[in-house]
């Protein structure tokens, strides 16, 4: 059997052995035994993560933001039912995780069939809800030190977790923010949306390596009102050093470099 993800005239193919999981609720979750890339994720279509690469999208989501906040407390993760940015969260020691997750569905189906998670959505420091992302940060008013939005394609379920207000409401409670941001080569539209609606004081746009996701290329947005962004080479070597965090993808050096974006790039935000 083969599954296949379409965008625009091109897609991936992936050999799959056999469908484990199917449930239709407010979205249609699947997964899926591939051949070569381990067990996958699918919503509505879409491949949210693969066993064989999730580590690169959720170490790229999660490290960067956690490492330029000096003690990051408490973390507030909205979407991100699988886990997989939870895991790498805990790496940091943090005090409190907060996980605002708009689908029951997706909790219930990833812990049960998948378990990337390796039990950080049962650590007792993690607290699971399941509401509306966009409402919760709208009445929120207690403090988180950093916000993660771990979201799937913009649909008409999370699309307002790409808006404006979302964006501006974040940035009331929180110290540090990051957004997955969709791909710069085929969802330029939504990846310019995206930049433009973060209204942040100060911003930046970076890349990583997800082969799975389309094409390959995925970007990711940081943000804070109150705080730089950059950091120095060897204030992240030492953090890094000290927290003893273990990674298959980001290091320190991979931190800095994620910032340098190709021309094209550049050119597809300013236009
Ligand atoms: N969320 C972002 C996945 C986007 C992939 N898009 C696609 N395949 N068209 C991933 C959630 C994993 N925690």
């Amino acid at each position: 059997m083969r599954f296949v993800e379409r965008y625009n005239g091109s897609g991936l193919i992936l050999d799959v052995e056999r469908l484990i999981y199917e449930f239709r609720g407010i979205q249609n979750i699947q997964i899926f035994e591939t051949k070569s890339f381990g067990k996958m994720l699918v919503i509505d279509g879409k491949v949210q993560f693969t066993e064989r690469d999730e580590a690169f999208y959720h170490e790229m989501l999660v490290h960067p933001v956690m490492m330029v906040h000096e003690n990051p407390r408490r973390v507030l993760v909205i979407g991100g039912g699988d886990g997989g940015a939870v895991r790498e969260i805990l790496k940091h020691n943090p005090r409190e995780v907060v996980v605002v997750e708009i689908d029951e569905n997706v909790v219930r189906a990833c812990r049960r069939y998948v378990g990337i998670d390796r039990g950080a959505l049962d650590d007792e420091r993690v607290g699971i809800k399941f509401e509306d992302g966009f409402k919760f940060v709208r009445y929120c008013n207690t403090h988180f030190d950093v916000i993660i939005v771990d979201g799937t394609d913009p649909n008409p379920v999370s699309q307002v977790l790409t808006s404006r207000e979302f964006y501006d409401c974040c940035a009331r409670i929180c110290e540090y923010f990051v957004t997955q941001s969709q791909s710069p080569f085929v969802q330029s539209e939504h990846f310019k949306s995206i930049y433009r609606n973060a209204k942040f004081k100060n911003k930046a746009v970076y890349l990583g390596f997800v082969p799975s996701y389309p094409h390959g290329l995925w970007s990711y947005l940081i943000g804070s009102d109150v705080r730089d962004i950059f950091i120095d080479l060897e204030v992240l070597r030492e953090r890094f050093e000290e927290r003893g965090i273990e990674t298959v993808y980001y290091t320190p050096e991979v931190h800095v470099s994620a910032f340098a974006l190709p021309r094209w790039v550049k050119d597809v935000l300013s236009k």
